[in-house]
């Protein structure tokens, strides 16, 4: 008997002609995620967020990427016009692994978090993701059990993911303990201490660090050469610039008011990450949006110059 009986073939996936030619042709690609978009910024902030990182990872020599399901179909690169559409459109889902099948069987749109866009890109050939900040075990985990989706993806799905560490509305050294069980290596970029997200100092220790983006993609290789196909992600947390931070002391009280609120008003779910962000906002008056941007540009950059090692090893 034919073991897939069954079962249909595989999803297609609309890769977009740019991002085909660039995958077939073995030259650089980023992908980026679409959640940022839909539940992670307002408009129009959204969308100049994702023009701009779009161009800075076109002028590092990569192309972009984003990916989304648009009307129930799986997009690998969205031209300017989805992008559009995707920052304004009311009733976005967002989608994490378990909801991809469902949006595909109703033909729905939405923004695909990093858990889900881990396991598009990978279906797609691509090998570097950029992204904000990673989702994580939220504050009172021990009661809600409110741990993203991320980490498990983190664990089985092999992409570099690119970001300013764990959103810091989390608890970062429970969602660190949960990357080490789940054997994720954590690299910092440059410098001796794990950053958090709006700031670069989280009072952690960096659990490894590398300096240049040659140094993570022989790390990749080595992975891939140890592992084979049992391979999950590997995590980079690139501190936001220091220009552009907003240091931790100042973000700590905001931070405990954001998630004093959300307990709260019962915020719950999916509801969670994008109240706390929102309410951030609020908070500071716009400024973590300001650097939530430059954080976001920040990691583009980095990713695109990841990928460029990558294609350039032998
Ligand atoms: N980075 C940002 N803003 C965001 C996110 C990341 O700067 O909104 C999104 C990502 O899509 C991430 C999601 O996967 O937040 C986490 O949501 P949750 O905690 O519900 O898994
Ligand atoms: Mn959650």
């Amino acid at each position: 008997m034919n073991p897939s009986s069954g079962r249909a073939a595989r999803t297609d996936l609309v890769v977009d002609p740019e991002v085909a030619a660039a995958l077939a042709g073995g030259r650089a690609v980023v992908a980026l995620e679409s959640t940022i978009l839909t539940h992670g910024m307002p408009y129009p902030q959204n969308l100049q967020m994702a023009r701009r990182v779009e161009a800075i990872i076109r002028e590092e020599g990569a192309i972009p990427a984003t990916i989304a399901v648009l009307d129930g179909e799986i997009r690998v690169g969205l031209p300017d016009e989805d992008l559009e559409r995707l920052s304004q459109v009311a009733g976005a889902r967002k989608l994490s692994r378990a909801d991809i099948a469902f949006a595909l069987a109703q033909g729905l749109t939405g923004g695909t978090t990093v858990a889900a866009t881990m396991l598009l890109a990978r279906l797609a050939g691509i090998d570097v993701f950029a992204t904000g900040g990673i989702g994580g075990v939220h504050a009172g985990a021990e009661t809600t059990f409110d741990e993203s989706a991320d980490l498990p993806e983190l664990g089985r799905t092999d992409v570099v993911v690119v970001s300013a560490g764990p959103k810091a509305i989390l608890d970062i050294p429970k969602t660190l303990e949960r990357l080490e069980t789940l054997g994720v290596p954590v690299v910092v970029y440059d410098s001796d201490e794990l950053p958090a997200f709006w700031s670069r100092a989280s009072g952690i220790p960096a659990p490894l660090r590398l300096d240049s983006p040659a140094a993570i993609a022989r790390l990749e290789l080595a992975r891939r050469r140890l592992h084979g196909d049992d391979l999950g992600g590997l995590l980079v947390a690139n501190p936001v610039p220091a220009e552009a931070e907003i240091p931790a002391a100042e973000m700590a009280g905001f931070i405990a008011a954001a998630q004093a609120d959300a307990e709260a008003l019962g915020i719950s779910g999916k509801a969670v990450t994008p109240y706390l962000l929102q309410r951030e906002l609020e908070l500071t008056d716009g400024r973590s949006l300001v650097t939530n941007i430059a954080l976001v540009e920040h990691n583009a950059r980095l990713a695109a110059r990841i990928a460029a090692a990558l294609v350039a090893l032998p």
